[in-house]
């Protein structure tokens, strides 16, 4: 679970990262294809050219829900419950790929803010992103 210390580093580090979603969105999802072509499974219907206006906007969406996730450090699974509906029914990805783009999202942290991004906030934000990732898959069956 997150302690005290681990929301208030991930709420800190979310203030700088808010104003940049789409750059750092999209660089997650750019490592993740790149990293882990499987994934692209998953987005068939986009246009997965580097930078595309559709893989832009899919990072601004999703890191738009980790922020809001922030507001719900204690209660994530009802944060997140619609999200989590939508990913355990409707998409159906394979939970190993949540640990792949948690990794390629860290990186991003790690390159962005290499100041603020010391061991202790990195354990934080990988316990915060393991959170999400857990409730998003947590109705899968
Ligand atoms: Zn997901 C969608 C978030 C992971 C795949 N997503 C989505 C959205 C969001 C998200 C917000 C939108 C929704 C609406 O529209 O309503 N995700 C998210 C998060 C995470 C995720 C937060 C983690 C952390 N996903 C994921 C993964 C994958 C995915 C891992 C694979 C690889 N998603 C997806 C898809 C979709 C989504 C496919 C749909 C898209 C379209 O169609 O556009």
């Amino acid at each position: 679970a997150l302690t005290d210390g681990d929301k208030a580093a991930v709420v800190n580090l979310w203030s700088k990262i808010s104003g940049q979603t789409e750059a750092i969105g999209n660089e997650a999802l750019q490592r993740l294809f790149t990293g882990f072509p499987q994934t692209k499974t998953y987005f068939k219907h986009y246009d997965l050219s580097p930078n595309s206006a559709q893989v832009r906007a899919h990072g601004a969406r999703v890191l738009g829900a980790v922020g809001e996730a922030t507001k719900y450090l204690d209660n994530l699974s009802e944060g997140l419950s619609k999200l989590s509906d939508l990913h355990a029914y409707n998409l159906r990805v394979d939970p190993e790929n949540f640990k792949l783009l948690s990794h390629c999202f860290l990186v991003v942290l790690a390159v962005h803010f290499p100041a603020e991004f010391t061991p202790q906030v990195q354990a934080a934000w990988d316990k915060y992103l393991v959170a999400i990732s857990t409730v998003l898959t947590s109705k899968y069956r």
